[in-house]
């Protein structure tokens, strides 16, 4: 008996709805895939703000001694930098694009909520814009930790420091509602068939990502607001001279900083592992494993905070129960990684730029989790804390593994939601500039932190061969800006002149590729039946099956349906 793989129209609609045109309709809009534009087109805008903070702090360290910027610009770069790049940056792009894909991937019309949608993306570009006005007065100078005393009103009485709290409570609210809503979206309202074991692993990510945002970000929303209290309202929190305590700030803090971090990857992890099988043309090697990987990282990321404080005065015994936790957390990301590969292995595989930013993401983010599993080791830590060698693995871990998977979802989704390609060519460019440029900045650092460089300062004098290996990290920084220059260059060229890529140009396995590119208002006229993790596998064969062989791009597409094919 022949199965009944084609689309079955599950819901009609009222024909295509006209999408609204002019700037008006952008700012009322309540559409997902806007509201996912916005959110990504914002986001990036902020990374080359922090990327531009991030080389005049490179210029700054490419000579000893050099006088390029003050002490004071110097502490208020980094701080706006790391604050920029986590805040504005990784997560709230990782936030742009599940808005754009996870209503399309499980077959969904739009959000639960679509107001409260608007209402995040508004959020965050509040919480940018005060972030940023402060350099019209004085920048926050304390790291984006923020760690009292040094964030108190005595060392840092400038506004700065209260816009950064402001910054943490707008992107905290804005990332909440989001995470609520991605949440309400996914439980709710899956195409028909599409059970938990067929969720994408994009999605199973993006629902990770969800919960741990509402378990971490009210902690530190309430410790910000202590702090903000601590500075103008007289109490004393984190004040050691009346009893407060400073250490009671780094356990909050690290609590939801943790969590954080998996906040920032585990989307990236989704984006591989949806990415992967579609150019290796391989089913996913170990689904389940990789579905029950993400969220054991999550549980066990929320144990293992303290590896932050390795240093402050605490227990014994709390220290080893922290480094033997933090060494677990190797076990499912091990498993992720051998996924991967096993994916790769003998696949037909297809060097597109998306797959070679998933496979830079994979070498790079390997050194990052390794050189954590070091740190992890509390007396290799009390050597190393606060140098060079804890920059270079916070940047493995978010360049190598968070940005490199955003730009390979760039390159994967931008014909989704442009219509039209990127250059291969330029891409290709871009992600060898961008590779070499991040193991040339970073991998040197191990040995600047070995040497005992401590991180945080403006100059240092050339002992040893720190010059020579602070030009390289400098020299590596600008080829990194430049790869991502390229890609710039790509997006607007191909806006303009891209090729026209049509519904699925990478014949890939998920529900966003059934609709036109870029989808309509609606995004599905009908939306299939789910019957496997592939749905778009199976309409394609169906289709085949049903044209006697030929081609899917002849087939002809049930009445009513968007367009099938190629
Ligand atoms: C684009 C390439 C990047 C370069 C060249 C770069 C460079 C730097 C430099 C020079 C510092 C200051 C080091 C110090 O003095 O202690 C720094 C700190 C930092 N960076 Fe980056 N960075 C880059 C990308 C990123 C990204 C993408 C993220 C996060 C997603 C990030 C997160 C941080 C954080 C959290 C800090 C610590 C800030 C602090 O000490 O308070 N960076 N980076
Ligand atoms: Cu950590």
């Amino acid at each position: 008996m022949a199965t009944q793989l084609a689309p079955v129209p599950q819901v009609t609609t009222h024909g295509v709805q006209r999408e609204a045109r002019g700037w008006t309709s952008w700012i009322t809009t309540t559409d997902h895939k806007r509201i996912g534009i916005m959110y990504m087109v914002t986001t990036f805008v902020f990374f080359c703000l922090g990327g531009v903070e991030a080389l005049i702090m490179r210029l700054q360290l490419g000579a000893p001694n050099n006088t390029l910027v003050t002490p004071q610009t110097y502490n208020q770069l980094f701080t706006m930098h790391g604050s920029t790049m986590i805040f504005l940056f990784v997560v709230p792009m990782m936030a742009g694009l599940a808005n754009y894909f996870v209503p399309l991937m499980i077959g969904a019309r739009d959000m639960a909520f679509p107001r409260l949608n608007a209402l995040s993306y508004w959020l965050l570009l509040a919480g940018g814009i005060v972030f940023y006005a402060s350099i019209f007065w004085n920048p926050p100078e304390a790291g984006w930790t923020s760690y009292p005393p040094l964030s108190s009103i005595n060392f840092t009485p400038a506004g700065g420091q209260d816009a950064w709290i402001y910054l943490i409570h707008l992107t905290g609210i804005s990332s909440i509602l989001g995470a609520v809503n991605f949440y309400a979206t996914i439980a709710n309202m899956r195409a028909r068939g599409m059970s938990w074991g067929r969720l994408p692993l994009f999605i199973w990510a993006i629902l990770t990502y969800s919960v741990l945002i509402i378990f971490a970000m009210p902690v530190i929303a309430a410790a910000v607001t202590m702090l903000l209290t601590d500075r103008h309202f007289g109490t004393h929190f984190f004040d050691p001279a009346n009893n407060g305590s400073p250490v009671l700030w780094q356990n909050l803090f690290w609590f939801f900083g943790h969590p954080e971090v998996y906040i920032m990857i585990l989307p990236g992890f989704g984006i591989v592992s949806e990415i992967l099988p579609v150019f290796a043309r391989k089913p996913i090697f170990g689904y389940k494993a990789i579905a029950a990987a993400t969220v054991a990282i999550a549980f066990l990321g929320f144990l293992t905070w303290a590896h932050h404080m390795f240093t402050a005065p605490i227990p014994e015994a709390v220290l080893v129960f922290v480094m033997l936790s933090s060494f677990l957390i190797a076990v499912p990301t091990g498993v992720k990684i051998l996924n991967w590969i096993a994916t790769l292995w003998r696949g037909t595989v297809e060097f597109k730029t998306p797959l070679l930013f998933c496979a830079g993401f994979i070498g790079l983010f390997l050194i990052g989790g390794i050189s954590g599993v070091f740190l992890a080791v509390f007396p290799v830590d009390w050597q190393l804390n606060e140098t060079y060698f804890v920059v270079a693995h916070l940047h493995f871990v978010l360049v190598g593994g968070s940005v490199m998977t955003i730009f390979a979802a760039i390159y994967y989704w931008f014909p989704k939601i442009t219509g039209r390609m990127l250059s291969e060519g330029l891409g290709k460019l871009s992600f060898w500039l961008m590779f070499v440029g991040v193991l040339a900045t970073f991998l040197i650092q191990h040995v600047i932190g070995l040497d005992g460089m401590p991180r945080r300062v403006y100059e240092y004098d050339n002992i040893g061969n720190l010059e020579l290996y602070n030009q390289i990290s400098t020299v590596g920084s600008f080829i990194l800006g430049l790869g991502v220059l390229v890609t710039i260059v790509n997006v607007a060229r191909s806006l303009k002149v891209g090729v026209v890529a049509g519904p699925d140009p990478w014949k890939a396995n998920t529900l966003e590729w059934f609709t036109s590119s870029p989808p309509p208002v609606n995004n599905f006229d009908t939306v299939p039946q789910v019957r496997s993790v592939e749905p778009m596998k199976d309409i394609r064969r169906e289709i085949e099956r049903r044209t006697g062989g030929a081609p899917a791009s002849s087939a002809i597409v049930p009445a009513g349906a968007t367009q099938v094919g190629v």
